[in-house]
């Protein structure tokens, strides 16, 4: 008899969606959307429609491998035991420690499971409790929270509340593609009369769908919100109420947005001064006025400055006093519903152990003096060897012989290419977990529908395991799930709540005026226009344009590059499906302006390589105005070992790092193209 199970998608995806999963003689045979969840609504993504393809792959690993012969690029594997991987695991890392102390290992991992168990607790506690070196997530949004280190620029108003905007900015936020579920809540704004418009460098399919599309230089936000401020201060739009109630240090903000000419920050963000002027009394005069904030504004040198200039505008204005105001971002359950030393126990990893910054990751392994040397990396929920920058350093740095890898996954990905060890995941139809969303105010514990297919491991089966393996005897490392939700629950939620049904609210009422009255989580507790903190630590304390490392300069590349993400792909997860390569022949492609075609001598269709001093790719050309001139955008996450030499567009991208909190800064890249060579 076929069976309903409860999954819930742990991608890295703000929606965390509920998947009704068919299971008849032990296999899943269908996956549909839970109708009863508050965001899912009956609806998966493009992607999810198709997990099935995903959990049943032919290219499945079924079982653990060993490399025999050389690492790198067409590594070829043999079949192990897992009684014999998790000896040569241990052994190896053992035999580190002695020579180095715990602090050569490094666990390497990204968002691939957003599980709170799998991805976010059993890891953290083997790896705390075995005094590894700790990882600085910072790949995604370390611009962000660098920016969060100094005032609350983030965590605004629930998505439930779009319904009541009159204007939403989606800016750099592209949710058509990358949470879609948001949308819901636009189109019934749209009904009662709102106008959206799109702050994007690339004409997106949220731009698209939007009342205006204004193009922007990539990584020039900044200049572009304070232009905007200067005119609702010079044209006296400001709510001087709001500003002198619960805001601090204005006075010195419009005293240095009078100096800035509004011709300069123009010319640097690319939007014409009457544009910036019709945006700025656009936002001021609408009520109410939402700005969707995404994540791509930070990936720039200028990043965090960027988010908190953006952050200024509803303060300025007073947007924040409307149901529908101010700025609607991820402040969701993963945030506000759990304990992260609860899950995590930092506390037990050895006071003093350094963190690693995962964008650095080659810069540290090819420097001598880096000591101690990292020797062991076990990465797991991430495929550095297609998502990180610079892939070519990356890609040297993972060959050092003396570096010991371990690739925990469900596919043999371009990472494990450079692995000594692969091990055989689980996907979550085949594992307890919880998730946590972080796009809006729900959770699931999430149960195993399926026996796990071949071989396949969980992440925390496979660190208890290893554990017992090294002799840890810390007890935390062995909680079971329902045991670490009790740690990681904050106040009021229960696991009873989480396992008696497929989801839950966890909070009864989204947050819908969070700073109509202040209450801004800042020192002050006022939104500060200026910082003390950041004059302590001798930054700049007022809101300023931090220039992008690339985009505005001159030099040899003078296009701006973008590898944005595509809608049936997951970052670089799907990218050898066959859902992803039927997309290959449309989506991968160089878009190019019709303007620089011409300069080139480009023409539709006709293979380019696209290159910088940091190494090149090759692709087909697509002339097209979704991009200005001197923008070039493509689609990225297909796979470097089987795309037949074309490589990886992280080829380009540069591993330099965000003005505040180390983050990566993926669209500030400048590049060439030239006809390739037959
Ligand atoms: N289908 C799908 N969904 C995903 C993902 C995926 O790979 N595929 N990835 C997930 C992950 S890891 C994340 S972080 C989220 C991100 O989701 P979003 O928050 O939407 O962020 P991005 O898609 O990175 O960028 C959003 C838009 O910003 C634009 N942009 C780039 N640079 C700039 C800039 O300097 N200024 C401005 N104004 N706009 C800019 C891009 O062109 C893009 O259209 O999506 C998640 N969801
Ligand atoms: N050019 C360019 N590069 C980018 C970006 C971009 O927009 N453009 N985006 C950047 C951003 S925002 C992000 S967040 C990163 C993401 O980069 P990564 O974190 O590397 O994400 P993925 O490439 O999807 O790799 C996740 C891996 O986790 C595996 N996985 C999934 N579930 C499990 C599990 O339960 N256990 C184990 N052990 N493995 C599992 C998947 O199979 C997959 O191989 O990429 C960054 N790189
Ligand atoms: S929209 Fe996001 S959470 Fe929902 S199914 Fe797709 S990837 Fe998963
Ligand atoms: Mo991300």
């Amino acid at each position: 008899m076929a069976q309903v199970a409860h999954v819930a998608c742990p991608h890295d995806c703000p929606d965390s969606c509920l998947m009704d999963v068919t299971v008849a003689q032990g296999r899943a045979v269908k996956i549909t959307a839970n109708k009863a969840h508050p965001f899912t609504r009956g609806a998966l993504c493009a992607k999810v429609n198709k997990f099935l393809e995903r959990v049943y792959a032919p290219d499945r690993l079924l079982y653990p491998v060993k490399r025999i012969g050389a690492k790198g690029p067409g590594a070829r594997f043999e079949r192990i035991s897992w009684d014999e991987a998790i000896a040569t695991v241990a052994d190896k890392m053992r035999q580190a420690i002695a020579v180095h102390g715990p602090q050569t290992i490094l666990p390497y991992s990204y968002r691939g499971n957003n599980g709170v168990y799998q991805s976010n607790g059993i890891d953290r506690r083997f790896f705390h409790a075995l005094g590894a070196s700790t990882l600085a997530r910072t790949i995604c949004a370390g611009g962000l929270y660098g920016a969060l280190a100094y005032s609350d620029v983030f965590f605004g108003f629930a998505p439930e509340g779009l319904v009541e905007s009159k204007l939403v900015l989606f800016w750099a936020s592209n949710p058509l593609d990358t949470g879609l579920h948001v949308w819901h809540f636009v189109q019934e704004a749209k009904r009662r009369g709102a106008r959206l418009i799109a702050i994007d460098p690339y004409r997106s399919r949220t731009a698209r769908m939007c009342d205006e599309h204004v193009f922007v230089r990539p990584g020039t936000d900044a200049a572009l919100a304070l232009g905007m401020m200067k005119v609702i201060e010079e044209e006296e739009l400001v709510d001087r109420d709001y500003v002198q109630r619960y805001t601090i240090g204005y006075e010195l903000f419009a005293a240095r947005l009078r100096a800035l000419s509004l011709t300069e920050l123009s010319r640097a963000c690319e939007v014409p001064v009457a544009k910036i002027q019709d945006l700025a009394r656009t936002f001021a005069r609408t009520k109410p006025a939402a700005i969707r904030l995404g994540i791509g504004i930070q990936r720039c040198g200028g990043g965090a400055a960027a988010v908190r200039a953006v952050a200024c505008l509803p303060a300025q204005t007073g947007a924040w006093r409307d149901v529908g105001g101010g700025l609607c971002t991820f402040g969701g359950a993963m945030f506000t519903a759990q304990n992260m030393n609860g899950a995590m126990r930092f506390d037990l990893s050895p006071p003093g152990t350094r963190e690693i910054n995962m964008v650095r990751l080659a810069e540290h392994l090819l420097d001598p003096s880096f000591t101690p040397p990292i020797t062991v990396i076990y990465n797991y929920n991430c495929n550095p060897a297609a998502s990180l920058p610079d892939q070519p350093t990356l890609r040297r740095a993972l060959q050092r012989p003396d570096l010991f890898l371990v690739v925990h996954d469900l596919f043999l990905t371009d990472t494990a290419e450079y692995a000594d060890i692969v091990l055989p995941a689980t996907s979550p139809l085949e594992h307890d977990d919880v998730i946590l969303a972080y796009g809006g105010d729900f959770g699931s514990f999430s149960r195993r529908a399926i026996e796990p297919v071949g071989e396949a491991k969980s992440n925390a089966e496979v660190f208890q395991l290893l554990a017992r393996a090294l002799g840890v005897t810390e007890p935390a490392v062995y909680a079971s799930p329902t045991a670490l939700l009790a740690d990681t629950l904050k106040k009021g939620l229960s696991v009873d709540d989480f396992t008696r049904r497929p989801f839950v609210r966890t909070r009864a009422r989204p947050d819908l005026l969070p700073r109509a009255q202040g209450g801004f989580h800042t020192p002050s507790g006022k939104f500060e226009f200026y910082c003390e903190k950041m004059a302590r630590d001798g930054l700049d304390p007022l809101p300023t344009f931090v220039p992008p490392h690339e985009t505005l300069s001159d030099g040899p590349y003078p296009l701006n590059f973008l590898a944005r993400k595509h809608k049936d792909s997951l970052n670089s997860s799907y990218g050898h499906l066959p859902v992803m390569r039927r997309q290959e022949h449309e989506a991968r492609t160089l878009e190019m302006h019709p303007h620089d075609a011409a300069l080139r001598g480009l023409s539709d269709g006709e293979t380019v390589r696209v290159f910088n001093a940091r190494g090149s790719f090759i692709i087909p050309l697509k002339i097209s105005s979704n991009v200005p001139p001197g923008t070039v955008a493509t689609f990225w996450g297909w796979w470097d070992k089987l795309s037949g030499g074309k490589g990886n567009v992280n080829n380009v991208t540069s591993a330099k790092l965000t003005d505040l909190g180390g983050g990566g800064t993926f669209y500030d890249c400048r590049v060439e193209v030239e006809r390739a060579a037959a």
